[in-house]
């Protein structure tokens, strides 16, 4: 392959939990690639989305919220943070009209540190009026005189045209670093497990949602039907009893929505099967976490 007027690179999007990462990443992907919730930690890994034309593929890196790690788990989403400042040709930092500047201030201090080009997202000015925003993003040109202040709305697409063009701008050339048709590094197994995953974090309250994890144990694809089998793992047997519900309710809720957006993603018939087993502190078990695809130091 001839690199000859083909741009490529990687844009990873970091910043920290719930400033609207992966509403971003789907709007500049123009998929559903990453899972949305109003919950702090929804997304838990790297997940690519690659943008293809002619002259260009964009490979855009969603990545989880930063925080300081209480378990194994939250080492691994840091760790996958932390890789996206490493390799990136274009660096997305977001962050909201509502969020303290010096929250994270370890993560900041890498970013002042990156060589790679910086564009910082103030998202949410849906949220905000001209004045309080004109202050947010002063602050933010003190903290971090580098970057290019983007002030967006991701759920009112405002500024959103402007901000590809500013990253179709930057991307270095490069030949694709993908086949052309690529739209995702992860298989479709993975999106079945996150879109259950999603419908858990909006059903279930507190701890629950963050003490889950899904597998997909089976998944036969036919002509126009997926025959899916998943497991629901939970760390102790009270929330086995929660996530079921009385008269197996709940679980039967979660798996109804699920079921339907797996349908609309996939564009077929999905008969849906759902098991919940408890695997005592998951969190923190090595073997565990590296079965269902978190990396460890
Ligand atoms: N008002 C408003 N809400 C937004 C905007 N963008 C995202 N949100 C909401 O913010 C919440 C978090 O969005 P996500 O995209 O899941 O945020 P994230 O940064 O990926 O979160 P983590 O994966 O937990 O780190 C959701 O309820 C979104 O609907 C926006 O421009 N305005
Ligand atoms: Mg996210």
């Amino acid at each position: 392959m001839h690199n000859s007027g083909h741009k490529s690179g990687f844009v990873n999007i970091v910043g920290n939990p719930n400033v609207g990462k992966s509403t971003l990443m789907n709007l500049l992907v123009g998929e559903r690639i990453s899972i949305i919730t109003s919950k702090a930690q929804t997304t838990r890994h790297r997940i690519m989305g690659i943008v293809n034309t002619d002259e260009m593929q964009i490979v855009y890196s969603d990545t989880p919220g930063v925080l300081k790690p209480n378990y194994k788990l939250q080492e691994s989403m840091l760790g996958f943070s932390q890789s996206a400042l490493d390799d990136a040709d274009i660096l997305v930092y977001v962050t909201d009209v509502v969020e303290k500047i010096d929250k994270n201030d370890f993560f900041l201090e890498k970013v002042k540190k990156t060589t790679s080009p910086v564009l910082l997202l103030i998202n949410k000015i849906d949220l905000t009026h001209q004045k309080e925003l004109e202050k947010t993003v002063a602050g933010w040109q003190a903290v971090l005189p580098q970057a290019e202040i983007i002030p967006v709305s991701a759920t009112n697409k405002f500024n959103i045209d402007y901000l590809k063009k500013r990253i179709e701008a930057l991307i270095p050339d490069s030949p694709p670093y993908f086949e052309k048709d690529t739209l995702t590094d992860r298989p479709a197994r993975f999106f079945v497990t996150e879109m259950i995953r999603e419908k858990i974090l909006l059903y279930y309250q507190k701890e629950i949602p963050y003490s889950v994890e899904v597998a997909v144990e089976q998944f036969i694809e036919s002509a126009d039907l997926i025959t899916i089998k998943s497991l629901i793992i939970v760390e102790r047997d009270s929330q086995k009893g929660i996530i079921i519900g009385d008269q197996g309710k709940a679980l039967k809720k979660v798996g109804t929505m699920a079921r339907k957006d797996l349908e609309k993603f996939f564009d077929k018939k999905i008969f849906l099967e759902m098991f919940v087993r408890v695997e005592k502190d998951w969190r923190n078990r090595d073997s565990l976490l590296r079965k269902f695809g978190y990396n460890l130091e």
